[in-house]
């Protein structure tokens, strides 16, 4: 940048941040669209942007400065953001061969997918065949579907404490079933810890999608056997 709008870089990421404050998805969505035209990397967009923006609003909603009607109209405005950017981030992902077999959702209980969404993007973008079973997912269905598409990792999003447990719960069952360690589990989501990922016994945290995407690159990776 700057663009030809005139706008500088910074502009154009607070314009955005303040597009999701607002619950403006029009406006979100002609930014988006501009920093396609500017040539902004639409990671960049989102998570200096567009991100920046709903993290704002969760605080404000935290310390009831915001109520639920201004964080569903904030969330409306980051997916008509995401809508605009998705088929940029699909267009620029560069691996094309089959990495492995991720199935993901929404722990049971938790209806937030802005975040799974983009780490689903993100995965299929960097090679990975993705199976999203959406939101409110149940440890039977993370179950059902993994061994139906032999799945190499499952991932489970979680953004209330209160769902967290959910993740662990898939992890009981899988290795129960005696698909553990064969399935790997990745958890993530803005409650979801490092720590919480160890004391559960998760293969690993993803603390935005690009993270997800290298720690799932990184389980799939065959570990040669001795000659
Ligand atoms: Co809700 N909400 N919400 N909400 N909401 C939070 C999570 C909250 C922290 C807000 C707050 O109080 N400050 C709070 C949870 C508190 C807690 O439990 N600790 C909260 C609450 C309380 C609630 C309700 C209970 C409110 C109510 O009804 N009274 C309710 C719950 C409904 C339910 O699920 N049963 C609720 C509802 C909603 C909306 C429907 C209005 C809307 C969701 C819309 C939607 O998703 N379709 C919403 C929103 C928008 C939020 C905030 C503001 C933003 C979430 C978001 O989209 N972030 C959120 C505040 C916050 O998170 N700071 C809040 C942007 C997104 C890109 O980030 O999802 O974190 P995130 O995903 C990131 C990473 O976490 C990571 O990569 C993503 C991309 O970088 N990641 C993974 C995510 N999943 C991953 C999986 C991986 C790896 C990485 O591997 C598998």
């Amino acid at each position: 940048m700057p663009a030809h709008s005139g706008r500088t870089m910074s502009d154009l990421l607070g314009a955005m941040r303040k597009s999701v404050i607002d619950g403006a998805p029009n406006v979100a969505a002609r930014l988006a669209r501009q920093s396609i035209q500017d040539g902004v990397n639409p990671l960049d967009s989102i998570n200096h942007g567009f991100v920046e923006g709903i993290i704002q609003v969760g605080e404000k909603y935290g310390c009831r400065e915001l109520f639920l009607p201004d964080m569903l109209a904030a969330a409306e405005a980051m997916k008509a953001a995401i809508d605009v950017l998705e088929p940029e981030m699909k267009k620029r992902g560069s691996q094309r061969e089959m990495l492995g077999k991720v199935v993901l959702g929404t722990a049971k209980g938790d209806i937030h997918d802005i975040g799974k969404n983009l780490v689903a993007t993100m995965l299929s973008a960097s090679g990975f065949e993705v199976f999203d079973l959406g939101i409110n997912v149940t440890t039977d269905q993370f179950l059902a579907t993994a061994k139906a598409v032999n799945a190499d990792i499952v991932g489970i999003s979680a953004l209330l404490t209160t769902t967290m447990t959910g993740q662990k719960t898939v992890i009981e069952a899988l290795q129960r079933d005696g698909l553990r360690p064969k399935i790997k589990v990745i958890i993530g989501g803005a409650a979801v810890t490092s720590k919480w990922s160890t004391d559960i016994g998760a293969d690993g945290y993803g603390r935005n999608a690009m993270d997800a995407v290298d720690l799932a690159k990184r389980l799939v990776v065959k570990t040669p056997v001795p000659a």
